[in-house]
């Protein structure tokens, strides 16, 4: 069901998940030493009272958006990569209330002054509420235009005080066997990882997102709260975000663990390095009918390029 049969050439809208096709193959191969659920680390949510009662009318637009065609709600909500919510495309909204966002928590750790547990509304209702329209292009050559609704990541970043030794920022999404259907297989090393260098996560770009439309986020779009960061490949944009932690060395993510040699830690989308199994230089934007060309650091390079000068991001991509 999931390998589907096309010409080579043809990534179309219902190409399901190239990221995964390698995987697919290593599970295979991995299947016999693969450990048992009872391995795995525990849920990590923790009993609250963080049901976010976030106030969507306070929200002020942004110098930051981009003037593009937003793509359409329904295409945001019902086409989407989340595989703890399964591998198709359709399959995170038809699974959506699976993943159980109240009570929610986020875990401070690692090398910073305020580590601890935090309630979504002391991450969140601090800042200001923007709206940011940006292009998410996903590595597997299809992009959208989403007008997120959430906070600049390096303000909350900030009032946690990271430690000078502190060079990397590391997410973790939810992991949750017993209700997401998809971390019964081992798609990838649950839970799912990201990480950015701290300078990346203080860009004013970077943000982390609570809604879409105006509204709240979807579940299948990484509820309650899911980093965006535009100008890297869609999977660096972590959703349901139950862990931060600051590091001082570079920190394993899921996808590179899974394939390093397709998924680098830097991952900016950039059209002049393919894919080992497909071009980067063309995307289809979802509603759109023609290819258009993919930008360097997706439209981006005016406000990023400098965090990585000196970087040969063909060879550290
Ligand atoms: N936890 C988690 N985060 C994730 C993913 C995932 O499978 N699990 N998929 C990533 C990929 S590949 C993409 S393209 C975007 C898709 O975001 P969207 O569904 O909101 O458009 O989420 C990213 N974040
Ligand atoms: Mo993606």
């Amino acid at each position: 069901m999931l390998i589907k049969i096309r010409r080579k050439h043809d990534v179309t809208e219902n190409d399901t998940t190239g990221e995964l096709v390698y995987r697919r193959r290593r599970d295979f191969i991995r299947a016999s030493t693969a450990v048992a659920a009872g391995a795995l680390i525990p849920g990590l949510m923790i009993p609250g009272n963080s049901n976010a009662s976030i106030d969507f009318s306070a929200v002020v637009k942004s110098k930051y958006s981009v003037k593009q065609k937003k793509t359409s709600y329904e295409a945001i909500t019902t086409y989407n990569n989340f595989y703890e919510l399964g591998n198709g495309k359709k399959d995170p909204k038809i699974n959506a209330d699976r993943l159980k966002t109240s009570p929610w928590s986020i875990t401070v750790e690692g090398k910073c002054n305020k580590p601890g547990q935090y309630h979504l509304e002391d991450f969140v209702s601090p800042y200001q509420l923007e709206e940011r329209v940006y292009p998410l292009r996903c590595v597997e050559a299809w992009s959208m235009v989403i007008p997120w609704v959430g906070v600049e990541l390096g303000n909350i970043l900030k009032s946690i005080e990271p430690m000078s030794s502190a060079k990397y920022v590391e997410f973790h999404s939810i992991d949750d066997p017993e209700n997401l259907p998809g971390q019964s297989r081992r798609v990838l090393d649950w839970p799912y990882k990201e990480g950015l260098r701290i300078d990346e996560a203080m860009h004013p770009l970077a943000i982390l997102a609570v809604g879409l439309y105006g509204k709240e986020l979807p579940n299948q779009n990484g509820a309650p709260i899911r980093l965006v960061v535009p100008w890297k490949y869609g999977f660096k944009s972590i959703k349901s975000i139950v862990k931060i932690r600051f590091t001082e060395h570079q920190p394993s993510t899921a996808w590179n663990t899974s394939a390093p040699n397709e998924y680098g830690f830097y991952s900016n989308v950039n059209p002049t390095v393919p894919h080992p199994r497909w071009s980067q230089k063309r995307e289809r934007r979802i509603g759109e009918f023609f290819k258009r060309d993919t930008l360097p650091f997706n439209g981006f390079a005016d406000e990023v390029s400098h965090l990585y000068r000196g970087m040969d991001l063909t060879k550290n991509y």
